[in-house]
């Protein structure tokens, strides 16, 4: 789900909320806060690696079988049945958490190549990453490429101290940030959040492999799969003011979105959205860690 990189502050983010909602048929006064029932977020178990693993973008590890598959993906603002399937699987380990997603796709495009492209424009799959003080977003498409970046909330980035970390202090002039209100519910009541886009997750490990031909329409093919490692040393940022468990040990909850966004929406289904979840957020909005799914470490 994107944001636009050059918004420097909020009134065409909210021109574009409108514009979404409309599109949408939904008004984010008529909902509350969270805009969805905590019974309908969906709960995900990880299990831990037993083997090592090869981030090459095929599923084909034994852990993969092992964890099995999540429900398929519904749409991020009705909770509906989607036309095609999307799957998601979690690993983790004490170095990374690992991502799987099987996406059936019966014609694989992608445009964007370099790093931090608009990926928001092609068809992804997406992920976020919760913590106290912000949250983590990751995007890929079927060429591999990768859009990411860092969200804190403003009324958490001094006291945090994440403000003193050299690649989010906003007073040094090679550090890009703006303000982020949102995309389809700008009235998250922590308010705004400052977006570094610029900054790269460097560490961590992602590949797809295509079940098909990618750009080539003449034929039809199954999809494809993502493998994504996030090693966890490098997600101490999100949660500074009140530090957890990093590596996490078993049992541990950790909330995490998992979404699918399309550019071609269902022909058959006027009220496909175009984005895709495993669990349902109730509006066009991505940006709202309260209804990610909660992820399960299990242990051995
Ligand atoms: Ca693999
Ligand atoms: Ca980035
Ligand atoms: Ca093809």
């Amino acid at each position: 789900m994107f944001i636009g990189r050059f918004w420097s502050i909020g009134i065409v983010a909210i021109a574009l909320a409108l514009v979404l909602e409309g599109a949408c048929g939904l008004a984010q006064e008529s909902v509350g806060f969270p805009p969805v029932e905590s019974a309908a977020i969906r709960k995900i178990e990880a299990q831990q690696v037993r083997e090592p693993m090869r981030i090459d973008g095929k599923l084909d590890e034994p852990d993969w079988t092992r964890v099995g598959l999540s429900e398929s993906f519904v749409d991020l603002v009705s909770g509906q049945p989607t036309h095609l399937k999307t799957h998601v699987s979690v690993l983790w380990d004490e170095k990374n958490l690992y991502i799987g997603y099987r996406i059936e796709e019966p014609n694989v495009t992608a445009k964007f190549t370099k790093q931090d492209d608009p990926i928001y424009q092609d068809n992804d799959v997406e992920f976020f990453i919760a913590g106290q003080d912000g949250y983590y977003e990751f995007e890929i498409n079927a060429h591999g490429t990768i859009y990411d970046g860092l969200f804190v909330w403003q009324s958490a980035y001094e006291k945090s101290g994440i403000a003193r970390w050299p690649e989010f202090d906003r007073t040094k002039s090679n550090v890009q940030s703006q303000v982020f209100n949102g995309v389809g519910f700008t009235k998250h009541p922590r308010g705004l959040r400052w977006a570094f886009l610029d900054w790269d997750l460097k560490s961590i490990q992602a590949a797809v492999h295509v079940d098909g031909t990618l750009n080539d329409p003449s034929d039809k093919d199954k999809g494809w799969t993502v493998e994504v490692a996030v090693p966890w040393k490098d997600l101490a940022m999100l949660d500074l003011s009140e530090p957890r468990n990093l590596p996490p040990k078993a049992g541990d909850i950790w909330r995490v979105d998992f979404s699918r966004f399309n550019q071609n929406k269902d022909p058959s289904n006027p009220k496909d959205s175009g984005g895709w979840a495993l669990s349902p957020h109730g509006v066009w909005d991505s940006h709202i860690p309260e209804v990610f799914p909660f992820v399960v470490l299990k242990g051995f």
